[in-house]
């Protein structure tokens, strides 16, 4: 899992609305409405929902300790979906303990290994892969208007990459699976072969063909250069969870807006909508 960095977490705030904006020129949907999409509930009833339910971030010190403005970044998200959300003034223990005192509705707090959201009343868990993958792949769905009998590549087997083949393919997408390491892409297959009784899961052997073939891509890989310029242009459209970006910036310029991507935004919003399923 890729750890953020300040500089990573640092822009979003002020970037919320333009990115939502954009979201609704790529996908006739906003950042809220993909993530009610995801999981297939009315926004209406989420927005209902979120006026009462309070939840509180939890800034955690254990390992690498503290990303600057990493909870703060988060309760922002929170507060610009529409829910009630505050930063504990307490990390750690102090900080759950005050969440339970303050009566909150869901805590959500990350350690270099997880992060997470649990609803405190039907104590629910939901985790970032999953809750990524599955947001990446509904953002894909709506920038494709269905993806159902396309040829989609998932480029990385990881958590988000496995969330994210699982919901392609209850979307009725063709997916293809494509990892450096073949292990990855074979154990992923096999376990969402058995899942879905042997949908057609294809593993490709290298990039050059697993980009063939006009695809739609989720990136899910933590390199900075998964995806050759000179593969680009084949493309229908991408949505890309993986952080550090997949692309070069010029690769981004020519996807333009076939192209999506974040480092918190759309898997803070699931969390969140999860938290009310
Ligand atoms: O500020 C804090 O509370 C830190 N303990 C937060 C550490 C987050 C580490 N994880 C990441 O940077 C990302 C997650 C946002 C999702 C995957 N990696």
């Amino acid at each position: 899992m890729t750890r953020l960095t300040n500089n990573d977490v640092s822009p979003i705030s002020s970037h919320l609305k333009e990115y939502d904006q954009k979201l609704c020129t790529m996908t006739d949907h906003t950042l809220l409405g993909i993530a009610c999409h995801a999981y297939g509930v009315d926004e209406k009833k989420i927005k209902q929902a979120m006026k009462f339910f309070d939840i509180q971030v939890v800034p955690i010190t254990a390992g690498q300790g503290i990303i600057t403005d990493f909870s703060e970044t988060v309760c922002v998200i929170l507060k610009f979906l529409g829910f009630n959300a505050a930063v504990t003034p307490e990390p750690d223990v102090n900080g759950l303990c005050l969440a339970y005192e303050n009566k909150a509705d869901a805590v959500m707090m990350a350690d270099d290994f997880r992060f997470i959201a649990i609803n405190l009343h039907t104590r629910k868990v939901t985790d970032n892969s999953d809750a990524t993958g599955l947001v990446f792949a509904s953002a894909l769905d709506l920038l494709a208007n269905g993806l159902k009998d396309k040829k989609t590549t998932v480029l990385g087997c990881g958590p988000v990459g496995e969330s994210a083949a699982r919901n392609l393919l209850s979307s009725g997408a063709k997916v293809s699976l494509f990892d450096p390491d073949q292990t990855a892409a074979c154990s992923l297959e096999k376990k969402l072969a058995a899942e879905f009784k042997n949908p057609k899961i294809l593993i490709e052997k290298d990039i050059h063909a697993a980009l063939s073939g006009n695809p739609f891509v989720l990136e899910a890989t933590p390199s900075n250069l998964s995806i050759p310029d000179e593969l680009i242009s084949g493309l229908k459209g991408m949505a890309a969870p993986g952080v550090p970006l997949g692309i070069s910036q010029n690769a981004a310029r020519v996807l333009k807006d076939r192209f999506i991507h974040d480092k918190l935004e759309l898997g803070v919003a699931a969390m969140a909508v999860s938290l009310l399923l």
